[in-house]
């Protein structure tokens, strides 16, 4: 990897000069556990041709998820949008049900996928999740249901939203996508509302390949779900629900197992990353990185941060496009699920009521982080953005100037 040293605007990719890493740093690089472990356990799997369908390496992932987050029932699925599917339908969610904007689209979509209606909710300048007073404001006769997103692994505010659920005799369920072996008050995510939901996808702190699960400690609630991931089979040619294919293969179950056992590790890193971000873009005008209360347990698989363009001059769209001209592809996590179709056609105007979701998502960008990047590449992501806003009049000058001459398609992503 090359890693030239910049000190000046000129040497920038933009502006002419050779991109800062020859490979490209990606925000969502999967962590990988022991590749001798999983490539054993792979063998063994194949050995006894026992590929999907239960298994015992479903049987040991599941166990293992619902211990670390201190739950009851763990049910393992091929991915999140499925386990939020399957949770909602589960939890006879119809209607109409309130949602932050401010997640991946997969929240919305997985109630739209059903003829659900996402009520889009406005979020916490702060916390980024669910602002429990507007919720409350957006409730009609028609909603059914409340989903919380742990955006970043950060825990909503759940005892405010669980009062209101319960006030409003509304279903909850927390897309906790973000937030496995997160806590709140000491006590581990997963256990809160009706039922959690985690993503063990690539792109995850702890990743099964693709897969998902839903956690509950309501048992009626645990043996509805199992039997919808599979089709509502409850035993040969007989069915009790309507079900799908929600199930997880013994080869991601085995990936999520091997994954688990360098938890630590993979923790430990990210930990090393966001405090070598904080540390070294401290002091930098109008920039700051979202924090975490490190007296909870906290994954740490998402350094957010945030663009004060009143200060930094050059604004986050410029940032974004230098950072892509230097092979670091920083990501605009989240757009705003009201922005994205089929819900800006149907919700033109859904942008005046969530004007901290439209602030957010103008301000805010994901940095690389994960086993696959280092100190040292930390260092140099640090150092790249610290010369771009100490410089910001000039860096956004230039940037309109690159436009102005070669339009928009001068942006790089
Ligand atoms: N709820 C929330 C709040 C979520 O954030 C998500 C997913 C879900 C629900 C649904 O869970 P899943 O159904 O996905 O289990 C990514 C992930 O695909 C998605 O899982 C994640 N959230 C979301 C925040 O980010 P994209 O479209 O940005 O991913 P993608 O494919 O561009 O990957 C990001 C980067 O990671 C790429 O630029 C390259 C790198 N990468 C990716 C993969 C898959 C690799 O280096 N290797 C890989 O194998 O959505």
């Amino acid at each position: 990897m090359t890693q030239t040293l910049k000190i000046s605007l000129d040497e920038l990719a933009v502006f002419g000069g050779s991109p800062a890493f020859a490979e490209q740093l990606h925000v969502g690089r999967p962590n990988i556990g022991d590749q001798e472990k999983f490539q054993a356990r792979v063998a063994d799997i194949l050995e006894r041709r026992w590929l999907t369908n239960g298994g015992p390496y479903l049987e040991k992932f599941e166990e293992q998820i619902a211990a670390l987050a201190g739950v009851k029932h763990c049910i393992a699925m091929c991915n999140g949008t499925v386990a939020l599917e399957i949770a909602i339908r589960a939890l006879g969610m119809t209607d109409e049900v309130i949602v932050p904007s401010f997640t991946f689209i997969a929240t919305a979509h997985a109630l739209q996928w059903q003829e659900i209606t996402p009520v889009f909710c406005d979020v916490d300048p702060n916390t980024h999740s669910l602002d429990p007073v507007k919720l409350e404001q957006l409730i009609t006769p028609r909603t059914t249901g409340i989903i919380g997103v742990h955006v970043w692994g950060r825990p909503c505010e759940v005892e405010a939203l669980s009062e209101i659920a319960k006030r409003h005799q509304l279903k909850l369920l927390f897309d906790a996508a973000h937030a496995f072996c997160c806590s709140h008050k000491g006590q581990m995510i997963g256990g809160f509302g009706d039922a959690e939901v985690f993503s063990f996808h690539a792109t995850k702190f702890i990743n099964s390949l693709e897969g998902g699960a839903v956690v509950t400690n309501d048992t009626k609630l645990a043996e509805k779900i199992q039997l919808m991931r599979n089709f509502g089979f409850t035993g040969y040619d007989k069915t009790e629900y309507i079900g799908t294919n929600g199930k997880l293969d013994e080869v991601s179950a085995a990936m999520g197992l091997t994954n688990l056992e360098s938890m630590e590790e993979f923790v430990d890193i990210n930990r090393r990353n966001y405090k070598q971000y904080q540390h070294e873009l401290s002091g930098v005008k109008g920039l700051s990185i979202f924090e975490f209360d490190e007296s909870e347990q906290c994954n740490f698989q998402y350094v957010v941060l945030d663009v004060e363009e009143s200060e930094t001059v050059v604004n986050r769209e410029q940032l974004l496009e230098i950072l892509h001209g230097e092979n670091i592809l920083v990501r605009r996590y989240f757009p705003g699920c009201h922005r994205m179709e089929p819900y800006s056609s149907r919700f033109p105007q859904a942008g005046l009521v969530l004007p901290e979701t439209e602030r957010l998502s103008q301000r805010v960008l994901c940095l690389p982080t994960g086993t696959a990047i280092g100190p040292d590449a930390v260092s140099l992501i640090c150092e790249i953005i610290r010369t771009v806003v100490s410089q910001g009049t000039e860096a956004r000058e230039r940037i309109l100037r690159r436009e102005m001459q070669f339009g928009q398609g001068a942006r790089l992503r």
